[in-house]
């Protein structure tokens, strides 16, 4: 990366991955910053964050920090450092699972009590994960999109095993937060170049990230 590049157009951004155990967030995680569906890795403990750069219109270079909320449930005490001070919070759920759906109620509330007192309020996007298992779909896209209408979501439909849109997801949710427009060719491009580099967090300089994780409670990826 050159000085200028440094300078100018670096943006880092937290991004907190929500929803109910099993809907696939490590999953997504792994998909996004790792290109891989993960056999080997273990069900959550605790926390952990991605940090994957990618670049943006207009040359704009931005290291996204995925928070991956583990095992914590709704009502779990870490929750709240959790999404604390994220630009963006992904909802996902199971389109094979209703529950999953029901529960995004309550996962919103969390998001919306944990700002309220806060400034600036987090993009919040509906991400339906499993697309792959269309023929076990339980939860109808318009039960989604109306969701999305009724609480002002963004909206996507992803599958972290066949990687399908997986990328788009966090591109365009990245491009929504820093107000960049994404033409139809950047979305088409994101679709098959889905390489970048996963940068190690403990290279990063602190002062550079909008919000420095407590490293206590990371396990780094
Ligand atoms: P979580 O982090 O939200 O708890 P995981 O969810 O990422 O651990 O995923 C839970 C299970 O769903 C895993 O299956 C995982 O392989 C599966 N899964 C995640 N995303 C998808 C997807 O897009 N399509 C399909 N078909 N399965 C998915 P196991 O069997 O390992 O429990
Ligand atoms: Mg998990």
């Amino acid at each position: 990366m050159s000085d200028s590049e440094e300078d100018g157009h670096d943006r880092h951004m937290k991004i907190a991955v929500l929803g109910d155990g099993a809907s696939g967030k490590t999953s997504l995680a792994i998909r996004f910053a790792q290109e891989a569906f993960g056999k080997q890795y273990k069900q959550t403990v605790g926390l952990d964050f991605f940090l994957k750069r990618i670049t943006l219109p207009g040359n704009m270079n931005v290291a996204l920090q995925v928070w991956d909320i583990g095992g914590q449930t709704i009502g779990g005490k870490m929750l709240d450092k959790y999404i604390f001070g994220a630009q963006g919070v992904l909802l996902v759920y199971d389109i094979t699972n209703y529950q999953s759906f029901e529960n995004l109620e309550d996962w919103l509330s969390i998001v919306k009590k944990v700002n309220e007192e806060s400034e600036t309020q987090p993009l919040v996007a509906l991400v339906g994960n499993k697309i792959d298992l269309e023929h076990l779909r339980t939860v109808k896209a318009d039960k989604h999109l109306r969701f999305c209408q009724e609480n002002g979501l963004s909206s996507y439909f992803v599958s972290a095993k066949t990687g399908d849109s997986v990328f788009l997801c966090f591109q365009r949710v990245a491009a929504e937060i820093l107000g960049i427009k994404l033409n139809k060719a950047d979305m088409e491009q994101s679709q098959r170049v889905v390489k970048a580099d996963i940068v190690n967090y403990s290279q990063e300089p602190v002062s550079r990230t909008i919000n420095p994780p407590r490293s206590s409670m990371c396990a780094i990826q």
